[in-house]
């Protein structure tokens, strides 16, 4: 979709700390970092909220969650923990509307989330 950002980050049109590429998948740091590690998983193809997820769209949730595994690894967070977020409309506090999974860790998380 033309008028949405990370559709435009995907094609190259905004700049982005890219740390992971394949062909469904992009990851690339947060422009607003929430912990010391902040990183994005979303998928090329456009989907708006986890609410308009299919279950077409199963193995690339999967995948996307693996993929959080692994830079979760090559962030040396995965042994002391993180905290892998979908945010989903208003109350969800989603305020990009091209599904997002949300990498944080680096620090200690609150439970429960605000
Ligand atoms: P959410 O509230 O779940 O929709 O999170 C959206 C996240 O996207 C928020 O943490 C900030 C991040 N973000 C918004 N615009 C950009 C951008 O242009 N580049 C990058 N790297 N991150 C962005």
């Amino acid at each position: 979709m033309t008028d949405c950002i990370f559709c435009r980050l995907i094609k190259g049109e905004l700049p982005s700390d890219i740390v992971y590429r394949d062909d469904d998948v992009i990851a690339f740091r947060d422009i607003d970092p929430k912990a010391p590690v902040h990183i994005l998983i979303i998928p090329l193809k456009h989907i708006r909220t986890v609410n308009d997820l299919s279950p077409a769209d199963q193995m690339l949730v999967g995948k996307m969650i693996l993929i959080a595994q692994k830079i979760a690894e090559q962030e040396r967070i995965d042994q002391r923990g993180y905290r892998l977020i979908f945010n989903c409309n208003r109350d969800g506090g989603q305020a990009v509307y091209h599904i997002h999974l949300h990498l944080l860790g680096g620090r200690g998380m609150h439970w429960p989330p605000g």
